[in-house]
């Protein structure tokens, strides 16, 4: 038997067929260490991979049965050890702490911060659970430090979220445009369709915008190097040299758009030699740039972190649309702004209203006709869900700071790996009065700051739908048992819903009804799925969104938004905005004179939970290291020849202890960290330790991407005080969450 479903890491979304462990005739598939695994392999039948897989998606069961989370665990303060509970007592002490809270500090004294790892119908019960029965918006997602910036620039700009581009573009575009995207270690599937088209015909050019030279950059006909954070003025140059050169489409900007004369008093100030000179680029690279897209008939641009984890991610975002619309680059084969989208379901959380602004079916929590279509569809009394948007991830810390937070509920991310500022999440999480870590893995780091861990059952165990980044819907069908008595996370939120006295908003048989129920809210929206269920998507396989009710079109990819140049604002134009830049957060000075970048490594994927117990892969990312240029490190006296050399960053708010690596593929003043070592994986090697939380005014997203250090030479520190050679999982988790 083969069940076909979605690989559960990125945003690619690429189909994978799994068999069980034993199959007639042939040896049992096994992992490293002997256990039995189920098999996997890229399924040929999608239409988003085609059959391709990376190492992440080809390596998933051998995680899944590892460290796993298999009761619910309960303490009643940080300083004592957990003890088993049943379910039963789990629940009973997580209602009477909700009711607690919504008494002492009023329905908005609870949170709950989930993740782009869950499944659409984790969402939706979530979102139901906490902005339509308990009245507070307090519901974010680790969306918001991923994909917030692209969602409020792909608002403003065009009137809606939703990539208007698909896979099918990276095989008809002439010019690639990547911004702040190393696509090939991190969406490595969408690389390869792209790459092969671009070797395969010699005019397609690849422009690479990036302080790194990634395997992304190596692979381009133009690397630009820009210092971090001059996004911005690198865009407005291009503009500016296109508009000068002529090329750009009038029609289209006449009849299609809004704000092109105010856009134009923006760009014009960004000659071509101020905007080289802040960059830090050639003044005939930034020519090269202009001069390929001004001459492509179809300009598409891929943009992931390094736009939207700034300070002025919304402004990165909406300039780069801003380009697509001066030169007609929307709404046509091969062309548009294509958001990459890091996490599986991140999308799926978009559509289900998974961020604390916004409601299911694309709809925004201020708009109050918004807030009567879900308060009418979940059969609530008017004026129910509160018509403020709740508090993002980060106000969620700053709440339990304060202590107007009461109850933190963590689901399905990492947060005490995760958010930026690390020491300072982790003394506010130290303050919380209930924190609830509600996870498929044990032990996580956040599980030692959380009073009551609950067991999630996780991919592969629990049936549910995810939508990748080209707005492709797979259903992932459960097709092994949960471990122990984990349960699925919407089946976890629908108990505490009936607990409450919500039973009838709460009785979902499976999660097929639920999704039922969701799609209802997506009818006549821009994100249309009302088509879809998980009969269809079983019986059809994955199917692109819009698909409204009564489409019985077979095409299951290939769509394209706005393909009518007609944009769902209210007078039907995409908006322009010009931005000036206001540069980094955190700019580096004499003290702290290194830029420090973040980011992810091809093998590794976040905060190891999964991949830190893959053998090929720790092999691959044995520990954790500083990437510094030949250039600084020789001022900072660090030699080559030495067997190990190890250096301690240090920022404003905390330091770090890494080997180091030195390589051209960092540009000067600039070194970077990787963001996959927790507390659990190596001792003071986060990259957290280093970055601060200022984001970006418009879509909260804290600039990761950049923080000012300092950066000092030290010695090989003894194996007593450092662990980072090999993570030594079992042994510091001991120590950290006696259970
Ligand atoms: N292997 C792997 N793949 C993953 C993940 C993973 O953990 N591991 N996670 C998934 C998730 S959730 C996400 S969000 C995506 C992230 O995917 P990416 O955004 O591609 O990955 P990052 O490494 O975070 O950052 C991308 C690049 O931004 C560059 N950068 C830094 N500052 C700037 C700047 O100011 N301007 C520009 N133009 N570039 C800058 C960095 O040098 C880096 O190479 O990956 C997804 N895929
Ligand atoms: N410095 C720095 N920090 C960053 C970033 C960066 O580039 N630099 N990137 C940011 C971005 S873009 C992201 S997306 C975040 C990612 O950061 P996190 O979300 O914290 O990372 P993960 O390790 O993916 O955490 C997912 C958790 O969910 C658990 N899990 C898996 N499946 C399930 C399930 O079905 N149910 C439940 N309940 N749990 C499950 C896993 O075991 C794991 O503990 O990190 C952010 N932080
Ligand atoms: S590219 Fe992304 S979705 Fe595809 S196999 Fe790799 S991790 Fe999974
Ligand atoms: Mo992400």
């Amino acid at each position: 038997m083969t069940e076909k479903t979605l690989c559960p890491y990125c945003g690619v979304g690429c189909g994978l067929e799994v068999l069980p462990p034993a199959q007639p005739g042939k040896s049992v598939h096994r992992d490293s260490e002997g256990n039995p695994i189920w098999q996997v392999r890229g399924d040929r039948a999608h239409p988003s991979s085609k059959g391709m897989v990376c190492v992440k998606g080809a390596t998933i069961t051998e995680s899944t049965h590892k460290n796993r989370l298999k009761y619910p665990l309960l303490r009643d303060s940080l300083d004592q050890p957990f003890r088993r509970v049943s379910w039963e007592e789990a629940l009973t002490r997580l209602t009477d702490e909700i009711k607690k809270v919504s008494l002492t500090h009023g329905a908005d004294g609870i949170c709950m911060y989930g993740s782009g790892q869950f499944q659409t119908e984790d969402y939706y019960t979530a979102q139901k659970l906490l902005k339509g029965c308990l009245g507070t918006n307090n519901f974010d997602a680790n969306s918001r430090l991923c994909m917030s910036s692209a969602v409020a620039g792909y608002m403003q700009s065009l009137g809606s979220d939703g990539p208007p581009c698909c896979y099918d573009d990276l095989e008809q575009t002439d010019c690639a445009f990547l911004i702040g995207t190393n696509t090939a270690d991190c969406h490595p599937i969408v690389f390869n369709r792209l790459r092969k088209h671009h070797k395969r015909n010699r005019d397609v050019k690849m422009i690479v915008v990036d302080p790194r030279k990634t395997k992304t950059a190596e692979a381009a006909d133009l690397h630009l190097a820009i210092k971090p954070g001059t996004d911005i003025d690198l865009m407005n140059g291009i503009a500016h040299l296109l508009l000068r050169w002529g090329k750009f489409e009038s029609i289209f900007i006449d009849e299609c758009t809004k704000g092109f004369p105010e856009f134009v008093e923006v760009i014009k100030q960004y000659p071509p030699e101020l905007v080289a000179r802040k960059c830090g680029i050639r003044i005939d690279h930034l020519e090269e740039a202009a001069q390929y897209w001004g001459d492509s008939e179809r300009v598409l641009s891929l943009w992931s972190m390094g736009m939207n984890q700034s300070s002025e991610g919304t402004a990165k975002v909406r300039t780069l649309i801003d380009l697509h619309l001066m030169t007609g680059n929307i709404g046509k084969l091969g062309a548009g702004p294509f958001s990459l989208t890091g996490q599986p379901n991140a999308m799926g959380g978009r559509e289900a209203g998974g961020l604390a602004h916004i409601l299911p079916g694309y709809r925004v929590v201020k708009n109050p006709q918004h807030r009567a279509a879900v308060e009418q569809a979940w059969g609530l009394p008017e004026g129910r869900i509160n018509p403020n948007p709740g508090r993002d991830g980060w106000d969620m810390i700053r709440g339990l700071e304060t202590g107007e937070v009461g109850l933190f509920w963590v689901a399905a991310t990492n947060p005490a790996v995760s958010m930026p500022d690390i020491e300072r999440t982790k003394k506010a999480l130290l303050k919380s009065n209930f924190t609830v870590c509600q996870d498929a893995y044990y032990p996580t780091e956040t599980a030692g700051y959380a009073h009551l861990v609950l067991p999630a059952s996780q991919w592969g165990e629990k049936t549910g739908a995810m939508t990748n980044s080209e707005r492709v819907v797979t259903l992932c069908p459960a097709f092994r048992n949960p471990p122990g008595e984990a349960k699925a996370d919407w089946e976890i939120f629908a108990a505490v819903g009936r607990r409450l006295g919500f039973e009838k908003e709460f009785n979902f048989a499976n999660a097929a009804e639920v999704y039922q129920e969701f799609v209802g809210l997506t009818r006549d929206r821009v994100c249309d799925l009302s088509g879809l269920s998980h009969q269809r998507l079983r019986e059809e396989g994955p199917i692109q969104w819009p698909c409204p009710e009564g489409e019985t079109e077979t095409i299951s990819s290939g769509k394209r938004l706005y393909t009518n140049l007609h944009f769902p604002t209210a007078d039907g134009r995409a908006n322009f905005a010009g931005y000036h830049s206001r540069g980094l957060a955190e700019p580096e000075d004499e003290n702290y004179p290194y830029v420090l970048t973040t980011g992810r490594l091809y093998g590794h994927w976040h905060t190891q939970t999964r991949t830190g117990n893959i053998p090929k892969i720790t092999k691959m990312h044995p520990y954790p290291e500083l990437e510094v240029h030949p250039r600084d490190a020789k001022k900072l006296g660090l030699e080559e020849t030495k067997e190990e050399i190890w250096v301690e960053a240090r920022s404003r708010r905390g330091k770090a202890r890494l080997r180091v690596k030195i390589t051209k593929a960092i540009a000067p003043g600039t070194v970077f960290i990787p963001m996959h070592w927790g507390a659990l994986w190596a001792d003071d090697a986060e990259a957290n330790a280093l970055t601060h939380p200022e984001s970006c005014p418009s879509s909260k997203q804290p600039e990761l991407k950049a923080c000012a250090v300092q950066i000092i030479p030290i010695n090989k520190p003894s194996s007593e005080t450092a662990i980072n050679a090999e993570p030594k999982l079992q042994e510091s988790l001991k120590k950290l969450l006696p259970i």
